[in-house]
């Protein structure tokens, strides 16, 4: 008995020192040939963050053929010949684990991380270049972290500049169109003049970043962050730091935030949280008692997570995701809040995941009604924007991710981006909400993402691959190819007039 009980202890002793090793071990791979680059505590310094929340979009197979093989058109090293495959499966363990302690990213760290970029002083108040300033397309190139400057008449490059890692969400332009800002995953916000071809500025923001969004004045840039649970308030001219939000529920509760959004003509910035039951109205005026931005919190009885709005921003469509790790409370399948009521007005009628955020709207039969893909459900769904009811449902090909339109085209167009029928898009009619055509741009390649010229004459598709990826400029209304420009994983086209004139064809 005694035998048995001094034998138990010496192997428990034994797992405990041999994993306490084994944790030693891949500390120190990770601290000898990765932290210089990614930092210590994993957040990231010149190479991206390495926490498992960032590299949740990355398969642990990817991680390892990365650090084997390095990354092209990148800093990042190939290690095959440098380093064991065992080291390079331990790192690939030690990034994937949850650290002991998540790092902070805190007020002086967030005003450390800021830089003026624009070297020289002479800046012209016209564009550079001779291409319609409103009809430029900026097109995000999550390939090699680029974004090219297209002009939307020629349908050629103006200029091609270098980006931070991981790009995501659409730019935000001020309403003039001159400047742009854009947000990475890893927490980067950068400043770009469009009329001078430069940066102006940049900041970190936060560690896990999701979007930003601008305010009408231009003023404000606010950034919603996974990580820290915060909300970043920064001013619109240098990025400078104004205000960091910690985001707790009313019950105390901290809360990632999911994205925000720029409600135009409330003056406010509307947040979406993803842990607790609340949408939060900023509005840009701050309370004169107490220095902060007056602040309404809409108690609801559901997560809501994704959204869209109304054309007059009164009214928000939300919907929940399913409760991801980390999630807890009620979900539902989509309501309608009511933001000057403060309250819900309506449930929805929506299957599976349906992806708002990508939603848009037109008149139909003389109603405003929206149409939002699905990211789980093969269809669309058509809603009566007066009485909220689900008036139809578009069969599809399979689950999609991007639809989009343009008030001077009859049809909307939506992608079929997950499973065997990534490669095709459908075109539906606004008229009789029936798919009057289905493309198959290039077989087996992912097509996503349109976007439409200024005038909506012409589409713009994107075939999303590394290597061999375009973008495919149709012509809108006979669905005949235009061009094809060859691009590194064009993720998203943003069309500068569509953007700031708030079309109601395309996400704002
Ligand atoms: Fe996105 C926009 C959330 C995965 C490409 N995506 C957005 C926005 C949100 C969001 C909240 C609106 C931000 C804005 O424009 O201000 N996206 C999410 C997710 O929660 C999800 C499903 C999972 C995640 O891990 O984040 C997700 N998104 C993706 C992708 O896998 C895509 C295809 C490729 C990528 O690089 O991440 C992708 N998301 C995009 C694009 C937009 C976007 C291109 C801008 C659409 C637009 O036209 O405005």
């Amino acid at each position: 008995m005694i035998h048995n009980f001094i034998s138990g202890l010496f192997t428990l002793i034994y797992l405990v020192g041999a994993s306490q090793a084994v944790a030693e071990s891949k500390l120190a791979a990770y601290e000898t040939h990765c932290a210089a680059c990614h930092g210590s505590d994993r957040a990231g310094l010149m190479g991206p963050t390495l926490l498992p929340e960032n590299l949740k979009r990355l398969k642990k197979s990817a991680a390892l053929d990365v650090i084997t093989n390095g990354r092209v058109a990148t800093q990042m090293p190939a290690f095959k010949a440098l380093i064991s495959p065992e080291t390079i499966t331990q790192i690939v363990d030690y990034i994937y684990e949850t650290p002991a302690e998540m790092p902070d990213w805190n007020d002086a760290m967030i005003r450390a991380s800021r830089r003026d970029l624009a070297t020289d002083t002479v800046r012209s108040e016209k564009p550079k270049f001779t291409a319609d300033p409103w009809n430029l397309f900026l097109i995000v190139e999550t390939g090699d972290h680029h974004v090219t400057l297209l002009d939307g008449d020629k349908f050629e490059p103006v200029t091609r500049f270098e980006t931070h890692f991981a790009l995501h969400g659409g730019p935000k332009f001020t309403r003039d169109g001159r400047f742009v800002y854009f947000a990475s995953r890893d927490g980067w916000v950068s400043k770009y003049d469009i009329y001078n071809l430069r940066y102006v500025s940049e900041v970190r923001v936060g560690i896990n970043t999701r979007n930003i969004a601008v305010s009408d004045n231009g003023e404000y840039v606010i950034a919603a962050n996974y990580w820290p649970h915060s909300l970043v308030l920064l001013s619109g001219k240098d990025l400078s730091l104004i205000q960091r939000i910690d985001v707790t529920s009313t019950a105390g509760i901290s809360s990632r935030v999911s994205a925000v959004y720029n409600a135009r003509p409330r003056d406010s910035f509307v947040v979406a949280l993803k842990d607790v039951p609340e949408v939060w109205e900023i509005h840009y005026e701050t309370d004169k008692r107490t220095t902060n931005f007056k602040t309404n919190r809409i108690l609801m009885d559901a997560i809501l997570d994704d959204f869209f709005f109304s054309p007059d921003y009164s009214k928000v469509m939300g919907a929940s995701r399913p409760l991801d790790s980390g999630q807890r409370g009620q979900i539902a399948s989509g309501q309608v809040i009511d933001l000057d009521r403060g309250k819900k007005i309506a449930d929805l009628d929506l299957p599976g995941m349906p992806h708002l955020g990508s939603g848009i709207s037109w008149n139909y039969q003389d109603r405003p009604i929206m149409a939002t893909p699905n990211l789980r459900t093969a269809e669309v769904s058509v809603i009566d924007m007066q009485n909220w009811q689900t008036i139809k449902r578009i069969d599809t090909l399979g689950s999609g991710f991007f639809m989009r339109s343009h008030e001077n085209t009859p049809y909307a167009w939506v992608d079929v981006f997950f499973g065997p029928n990534k490669d095709k898009v459908h075109i539906i009619d606004k008229k009789t909400l029936e798919i009057v055509n289905t493309l198959q741009p290039v077989p087996g390649k992912t097509a996503a993402h349109v976007e439409f010229t200024k005038d909506g004459l012409f589409a713009l598709l994107s075939i999303m691959e590394q290597d061999d990826g375009a973008i495919i400029v149709y012509d809108a209304a006979t669905f005949e190819e235009v061009k094809r420009i060859p691009m590194s994983r064009p993720v998203g086209k943003y069309n500068v007039y569509n953007k700031t004139h708030l079309s109601s064809g395309t996400s704002h």
